[in-house]
């Protein structure tokens, strides 16, 4: 897959999720991933508004940010999603998960903030062993069907419960899985296959066409993203002195074979893709430019706290990664939106000299 076209590789991925990004990777001819390390949620929300156009994946760590409003329908993660629809974008809570499956499910799905709810994308680190990736896919198949479907309160317990749709669905029909019946009983969910439509409010947030000021709130060219949840493995990391083994990156790319549905691809620091018919995106952090005019050799000072660096040409060209994610080398500059666009271009020309 390496020297295929994204806009070809979009046509074999398995996931919905990665047939997206790579349409948009082509259609903004952008394959860069800003990582958005800012230490407030106002920061955070300003940053991706002006990067937006650049990029085609903004990654987060939600856990760094101070003042994330936890609000499910008018908090930072549904403004982040406003934010994703706008410029064309997909969220990616870097989360590295790891721990036993039913605790990871919790935490992806619930807790303050509701990963699941507004992330795109989020990742595992497979340490605690590959069941774990199943537990997730579990949880994210679930909460597809919960926000998409008939949940049919009324087959288990008989008397409906307010709100809960039996036909395809009401407006503003806002049921869930918690909802209970007069016994205090709760319905359950019935159907994961046949999606009829979405079942958020039509005034909601995340489904809001324009801002209260009356900017378009749709990226033109392209749909909506699907409301597939997608998975990236942590195969390597960039750090100086990772424990992570040969096996155990091997172990990431058969856990990605047997969860094509749910794991899109890595975080890693090369392309691991070796079957015929591995199509798997792979995310690389690590990435820096030197300063404008300072000549370029692939490599790039660490930060003196592990971190090292490689440049977009490096990684894309040469060891065959697909999406840069850049932090502080965009966020530090003068004029963050200004260094994307350098960071864009840099990438862009890497992947299309990739192709020959
Ligand atoms: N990150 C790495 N290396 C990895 C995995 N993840 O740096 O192997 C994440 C960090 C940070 C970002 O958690 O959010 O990517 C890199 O930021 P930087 O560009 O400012 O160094």
């Amino acid at each position: 897959t390496l020297l295929q076209p994204y806009s070809e590789r979009a046509k074999t991925a398995t996931h919905p999720l990665s047939r997206y990004l790579f349409r948009l990777m082509d259609l903004k001819a952008s394959n860069l991933c800003l990582s958005a390390d800012v230490t407030t949620a106002r920061e955070l929300l300003a940053l991706a508004d002006k990067v937006g156009p650049s990029i085609v994946v903004l990654k987060t760590h939600y856990d760094l940010i101070s003042g994330w409003d936890y609000n499910p329908q008018t908090g930072t993660g549904v403004k982040l999603a406003a934010l994703a629809r706008k410029h064309g974008f997909l969220i990616f809570e870097d989360r590295k998960f790891v721990d036993i499956g039913k605790t990871v499910q919790m935490q992806y799905t619930a807790g303050t903030a509701r990963i699941i709810e507004w992330a795109h994308i989020t990742n595992a680190n497979i340490d605690a062993g590959k069941e774990m990736v199943r537990a997730m896919a579990e949880a994210a198949a679930n909460w597809k069907a919960r926000i998409h479907y008939e949940v049919k309160t009324s087959v288990s317990v008989g008397t409906p419960v307010a709100g809960q749709f039996e036909d395809g669905g009401e407006e503003n029909n806002n049921a869930t899985d918690d909802d209970r019946d007069a016994d205090g009983r709760k319905g359950s969910i019935v159907s994961i296959t046949t999606v009829t439509q979405s079942f958020e409010p039509a005034d909601s947030p995340r489904l809001a066409k324009t801002n209260e000021h009356g900017d378009e709130l749709v990226f033109p060219g392209i749909e909506e993203p699907p409301m597939d949840r997608g998975l990236l493995l942590l195969a390597q990391m960039s750090s100086k002195g990772c424990l992570m083994t040969k096996d155990y990156t091997q172990a990431c790319v058969e856990a990605a074979r047997e969860h094509k549905g749910f794991v899109m691809g890595y975080v890693a620091q090369e392309a691991l893709n070796s079957a015929p018919d591995d199509n798997f995106i792979h995310m690389t952090p690590g990435c820096k430019l030197p300063p404008p005019g300072e000549e370029e050799n692939g490599h790039v000072e660490g930060d003196g706290l592990g971190q090292q660096y490689n440049t977009p040409a490096k990684l894309i060209n040469i060891l065959g990664t697909d999406i840069v994610i850049v932090g502080r080398g965009i966020i530090q500059a003068a004029d963050p939106p200004s260094e994307a666009e350098r960071y864009r271009r840099k990438a862009w020309k890497a992947y299309l000299s990739r192709l020959g």
